[in-house]
């Protein structure tokens, strides 16, 4: 056994703790009843994330790596999120919060085992590495979504952290200049297969915000009267706009000429600098022709992220390639609110455009679709089922998105109505 096995051995694990830490969080956080509750008909009950968990950590680690005996063989099916919609699951005949506790509990010791006993080199290092973790980002994702519950939840505030740093005066845009770029990965060990092949791509010059747009911004558009002019609507935007009768993003609310937000249960003035997040692709859309501009594509929000002009290389993350740390980029639940533009000049790309990863996921125009080479793994269910017209890219990951689970190529999708999300946007436009 080398010493590098070792060491990914002892990093897993301590990944797979950490995420069970959030996880447990998140789920003890409110009583029984705000477990098994549906806080929308959008969202799982909070105990059906918790056992599914631990179904796909069964499935994939303790199954299959580890090709152990089922801890429990009768609840596959419950917990299949392809079987069930999720406005369906409160009906469904789901373990107990004490019972999920256990399960997962029990779920993790075997799966602990099997990270012991696992060959980490060679070859089984690629394979056994990668679906460990994928573990991990599927729980992290998953308690992303716990989080996006919690923030639909009604009742007194049962999470708190720390403000986000205060931000500096970032605003205008950079040009990003025309030219080859390598987008996606061949080398990034827990990247999905979605983020694979690398392949280099001609991308021509472009400009694009240094920061997202804010809640002082987005207050102005809907000023003039944004949400009544069709104009600034696509045609599918505008339909929605009009059978949702949405007027403004999902949580705020009239007071007198400002507007509040309602944040984890505590309801308070929106921060004008701060970026505006629960924003639907069509909302964004919106803003931006309104604006005069448009999103950036997937391709060019990635060229912006990773592309260094100097020596032409794709970094990891805007800033390099180190693993994000506090000073990067609002992660991992550590603040519950998008940070204010320049509160991370640490984080900021070679070519200054700051807060790429963190804060808000950032609607891209770009419908999801795999790249030229994809290839499904570890199984089809996992993006290539998603591909097509209907879902849009979302990139660089939310004030809830752990460092696990987010990189320059990591790709998110959701529908264009979606807002539940911890969704915001920046703007482009051609040079
Ligand atoms: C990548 C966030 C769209 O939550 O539907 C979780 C991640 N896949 N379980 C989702 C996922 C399977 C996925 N997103
Ligand atoms: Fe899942």
């Amino acid at each position: 056994m080398t010493i590098e096995t070792e060491r990914l051995r002892d990093r897993v694990a301590a990944e797979l703790i950490r995420t069970r830490d959030r996880t447990t969080l998140l789920t003890e956080a409110v009583d029984d009843g705000d477990l098994i509750r549906q806080h929308s008909p959008l969202m799982s009950p909070l105990v059906w994330d918790l056992a599914h968990v631990g179904n796909q950590e069964e499935l994939w680690l303790v199954r299959d790596v580890g090709g152990r005996e089922p801890v429990r063989r009768d609840i596959d099916e419950l917990y299949d999120a392809f079987k069930h919609a999720r406005r369906d699951r409160p009906a469904l005949p789901l373990l107990t919060p004490a019972e999920a506790r256990r399960y997962v509990a029990q779920v993790r010791d075997k799966a602990l085992d099997v990270l012991d006993a696992a060959r980490l080199e060679g070859r089984r290092l690629t394979v056994d590495g990668f679906a460990f973790g994928m573990i991990v980002q599927h729980e992290q994702q998953h308690d992303e979504t716990m989080l996006a519950t919690h923030q639909l939840r009604v009742g007194a505030p049962v999470l708190s952290a720390p403000p986000p740093p205060p931000g500096s005066s970032v605003t205008g845009e950079v040009l990003v200049p025309g030219g080859p770029f390598t987008m996606g990965t061949d080398t990034e060990a827990w990247a999905l297969d979605n983020e694979r092949p690398a392949h280099v791509l001609d991308v021509p010059a472009f400009h694009i915000s240094r920061a997202a747009v804010t809640n002082g911004e987005y207050a102005a558009f809907i000023a003039a009267g944004g949400y009544d002019d069709p104009r600034w609507w696509s045609p599918a935007g505008w339909d929605h706009r009009q059978a949702a009768g949405l007027t403004a993003p999902l949580h705020w609310q009239r007071d007198g000429d400002g507007w509040l937000a309602t944040s984890f249960g505590r309801t308070a003035p929106i921060v004008e600098d701060e970026p505006v997040v629960h924003v639907c692709y069509y909302e964004a859309e919106a803003f931006a022709a309104w604006a005069g501009k448009r999103l950036p594509t997937e391709a060019e929000w990635e060229k912006a992220a990773r592309h260094d002009p100097a020596t032409g290389r794709s970094r990891r993350y805007p800033w390099g390639d180190e693993t994000p740390s506090p000073e990067h980029a609002n992660l991992g639940q550590q603040h519950l609110r998008p940070a204010a533009a320049g509160a991370f000049p640490a984080g900021a790309s070679p070519l200054g455009v700051h807060q790429l990863i963190g804060d808000v996921w950032e609607w891209t125009s770009t419908d999801f679709h795999g790249y030229p080479g994809f290839a499904a793994f570890p199984y089809k269910e996992y993006s290539e089922v998603f591909f097509g017209p209907d879902y849009k890219v979302l990139r660089g990951g939310s004030f809830g998105t752990d460092r696990a689970a987010i990189r320059g190529t990591f790709r998110n999708w959701d529908y264009p109505i979606r807002r539940q999300i911890f969704s915001g946007f920046r703007l482009a436009r051609d040079a």
